[in-house]
């Protein structure tokens, strides 16, 4: 017997891959979401591998409405009982001053951590109503509740998350399902690789001189907020490395 059912956006890599192991290790079924069809297939069969799982994978774009719609609402009924919705898909592009910053990226950051969260939870949300019970965890982030230099769009785009999940905590209060934020900071994942367009020296950059979180850090906090007893509600968590004391501060070692 299946211990849930959880549904991850962005189990590609990172923070939602970490998230779909430690689940599966602990007997959920998976839904699994991302853009990258080989990397899902991949996951998919390691999971089976090696946990027996039972896993359905689902390639859609979170920033499009009707893929959204068409995913969700095309699940079978034994698929329908989803228990948790990690929404975790996100990015951020770039890390210029706000006048130098390319709009492109704006529109994309937006649409993805916003607008994406956004159409994956009207999809879901409806699910948890009919049965009374379910947890949403949005992955937010330090980005979100402080501002530091050339985090402007992203940074304001966390911010909506950070509001969105006390908000929808407000709207889904009569509904028995809890609403939960983790707000991680610097962690090493395919995350600055992706900020920086590929530029692998200056994502290495980043995570230099200093003791980062891992991805799995963050997938064992979203395993114990989504596994606390009905009654308990975990709002919110801020996970920092030991060596960053806030988004702007952090402290690195010479060598
Ligand atoms: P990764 O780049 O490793 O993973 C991001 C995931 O999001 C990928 O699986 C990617 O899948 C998915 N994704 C991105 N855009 C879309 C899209 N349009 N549609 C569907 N899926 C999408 O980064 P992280 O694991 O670090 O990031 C996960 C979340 O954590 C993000 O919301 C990020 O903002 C947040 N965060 C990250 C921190 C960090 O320092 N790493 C700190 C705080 C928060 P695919 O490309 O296959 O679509
Ligand atoms: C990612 C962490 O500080 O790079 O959300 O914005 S940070």
């Amino acid at each position: 017997m299946s211990s849930g059912t959880i549904l991850v956006t962005g189990a590609t890599s990172g923070f939602g891959e970490a998230i779909a192991w430690i689940f599966a290790e602990k007997g959920y079924r998976l839904i699994i979401t991302g853009r990258r069809r080989e990397r899902l297939e991949a996951l998919q069969q390691a999971l089976v591998e090696r946990c027996s799982a039972e896993v359905l994978p689902l390639c859609f774009d979170v920033r499009s409405r009707d893929q959204v719609e068409k995913a969700i609402g095309g699940l079978e009924a034994t698929w329908r009982t989803i228990d948790v919705l990690v929404n975790n898909a996100g990015l951020a592009l770039g890390r210029d001053a706000v006048h130098e910053a390319d709009p492109d990226d704006w529109s994309t950051m937006l649409e993805t951590n916003v607008m994406g969260l956004l159409y994956v939870s009207r999809a879901v949300i409806p699910l948890m109503i009919a049965r009374q019970s379910g947890t949403v965890i949005n992955i937010g982030s330090i980005a979100g509740k402080e501002a530091y230099p050339g985090g402007n769009v992203y940074s304001a785009s966390k911010f909506a998350v950070d509001a969105l999940t006390k908000s929808m905590r407000i709207d889904l209060l009569p509904h028995r399902i809890r609403v939960c934020q983790v707000a991680p900071g610097a962690a090493e994942t395919e995350f600055s690789h992706v900020r920086f367009k590929g530029d692998s020296e200056k994502a290495r950059q980043v995570y230099r001189g200093f003791a980062p979180l891992r991805a799995s850090d963050i997938a064992e906090a979203v395993w114990f907020i989504a596994s606390r007893p009905a009654h308990v509600c975990i709002n919110d968590m801020v996970i920092m490395p030991t060596a960053q004391a806030s988004a702007a501060h952090l402290h690195k070692s010479e060598h």
